[in-house]
């Protein structure tokens, strides 16, 4: 039976760019596929239009989709799940049908936000297979365990199905991405977004990347990614992001996507996170070649000490091999940096410190604290060294600082880096520079905020401390 489906994004955060949201693209794609009628909401894009929208299409479903729950920076802590009940109310209000939640953010607390949104359903993890199910078991006045990744209410509990992630080929079409969401995305970011996999295999120690989309990498065929890369091109997008959890999971899978894109002939540029082992200047130049303009390495510190205490398993050497790849491919990049998680000392800072001068033309961009989230390994490892309890409610942000280091002391030492080395970028950028990248972004400039740093420096020149917030 076809069921008719609004699709609702519920992401208003716009910093450090508005962000096209692509897993309703997934959602719809596998919807139409499968006979059903989607219509798309956007809070961005679809300011009011609530109440009219449902009105005019009826929907027998209405899906909520919740991607960031916190901004995960310590000192700002702004929270995006605090509308969510109201949001469901209103949706309530004009049509009595069922509210699914979905989306990374409620993929990490779903008990927590499906309790307080007061939603009749949630998925966890990816949602194509659990949304179509969840349909079936709807229709069929309701088997919902086998349903993949649900969460719902049963005997007065919120339980959580286990998700089941299978192969991943997902065609999509132009249709799946609505010109007039596509058209405020490329205004106020100038970029849009290609997933060419699913999954993470690693185990640092802090990142939920595996718990939203599972442990093991599920590629998508490369042919099938040229052609994603093609249609957003087609829509106008000059920039794309690779929204991977690290596009280089296997040397492979590179080199298969960089053909296909190239193959196609495409002028279109974008960004990647990259983790910075195994990449060689051979496939740094593949990946230039095939359109790679900035990426983004998932560093996080640059302290052998600290780097095994964070669970990476690759060294400051590796991290070195990547940077210099980059740079002598003429690739812009940055490394995040989480600065204050286990194992950290001032010591290791400033060891950290002195190496990033050996990175050629890096951008760094530090943040003090490790969010903890439930079941990682820092969780654990927070509770065993008594800082939170097993009662810590760790959805308004809790953040971990290792034992002795404070959150004033860690940014007083970032403070002093930025000081002595402007790439260092601790903070959020001050409103004169986020008010000059919207007027680049209203003249056609796309690609990430950061790379805009050395534009910026000579259109602004300023001293570093004032890039910084304090
Ligand atoms: C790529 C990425 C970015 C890129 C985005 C680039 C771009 N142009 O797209 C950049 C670097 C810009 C970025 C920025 C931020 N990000 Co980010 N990002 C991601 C990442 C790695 C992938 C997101 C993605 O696109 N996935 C692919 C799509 C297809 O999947 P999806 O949206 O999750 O949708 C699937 C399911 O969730 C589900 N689903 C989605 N909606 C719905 C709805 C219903 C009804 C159902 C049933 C299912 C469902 O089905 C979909 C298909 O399977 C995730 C981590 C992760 N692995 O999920 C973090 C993640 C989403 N980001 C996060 C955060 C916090 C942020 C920032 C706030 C950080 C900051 N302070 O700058 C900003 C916010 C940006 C914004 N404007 O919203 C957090 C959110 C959790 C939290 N703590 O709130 C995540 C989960 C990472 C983390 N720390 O755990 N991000
Ligand atoms: S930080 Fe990156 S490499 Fe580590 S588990 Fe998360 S996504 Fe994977």
């Amino acid at each position: 039976m076809s069921h008719k489906v609004l699709l609702l994004s519920a992401n208003r955060c716009t910093a450090p760019d508005p962000v096209f949201p692509l897993g309703l693209t997934c959602l719809s794609a596998a919807l139409r596929e499968a006979g059903h009628e989607t219509c798309w909401l956007d809070v961005q894009v679809d300011k009011d239009a609530l109440e009219h929208t449902i009105a005019e299409f009826c929907p027998d479903v209405v899906g909520i989709s919740l991607r960031n729950v916190d901004d995960v920076l310590i000192r700002k802590q702004e929270t995006y799940f605090g509308d969510l009940a109201a949001l469901v109310r209103r949706v309530r209000a004009a049509r009595p049908c069922p509210v699914i939640v979905g989306g990374s953010g409620f993929s990490v607390f779903p008990q927590r936000l499906l309790e307080l949104s007061g939603a009749d359903f949630g998925i966890q993890g990816e949602g194509e297979a659990g949304l179509l199910a969840l349909l079936k078991a709807l229709e069929d006045a309701g088997d919902f365990a086998n349903v993949p990744g649900l969460v719902h209410r049963s005997a007065a509990k919120i339980v959580v199905n286990p998700q089941n992630p299978g192969p991943l080929s997902s065609p999509i079409r132009t249709a799946d991405r609505p010109t007039r969401i596509v058209s405020h995305y490329l205004r106020t970011s100038g970029m849009l977004n290609v997933q060419t996999q699913r999954g993470c295999e690693h185990t640092c120690c802090y990142c939920t990347y595996p718990l939203i989309e599972g442990r093991a990498h599920r590629r998508r065929p490369p042919e099938e990614i040229a052609e994603d890369f093609a249609q957003i091109e087609a829509q106008g997008a000059r920039y794309a992001f690779i929204v991977d959890s690290i596009f280089n999971s296997s040397p492979r899978h590179v080199v298969e996507t960089c053909e296909a894109i190239l193959r196609r002939g495409l002028a279109i540029k974008w960004g990647c996170f990259l983790r910075p082992q195994g990449v060689t200047p051979e496939l740094m130049v593949l990946m230039q070649r095939a359109g790679l303009a900035h990426a983004e390495f998932g560093a996080d510190s640059f302290c052998d000490a600290v780097l095994a205490e964070y669970g990476k398993r690759f060294t400051f050497e590796d991290v070195l091999a990547a940077s210099e790849a980059a740079h002598s491919a003429g690739v812009d990049y940055c490394h995040f940096l989480i600065c204050g998680g286990p194992g950290e000392t001032p010591a290791t800072l400033e060891e950290g410190y002195r190496n990033s001068l050996r990175l050629p033309g890096a951008v760094l961009l530090a943040v003090v604290g490790m969010r903890i989230y439930p079941g990682t390994p820092l969780h654990r490892r927070a509770l065993r060294e008594g800082s939170i309890t097993r009662d810590t409610d760790l959805l308004p942000p809790a953040y971990y600082l290792a034992p002795g280091l404070t959150m004033d002391a860690v940014f007083a030492q970032l403070h002093s880096f930025a000081q002595r080395s402007p790439n260092w970028i601790v903070g959020d950028p001050v409103p004169e520079y986020t008010r000059l990248v919207e007027r680049l972004r209203s003249r056609g400039v796309a690609g990430p905020l950061w790379s805009y740093f050395a534009l910026l420096q000579r259109f602004a020149p300023a001293p570093a401390a004032s890039l910084n917030q304090a």
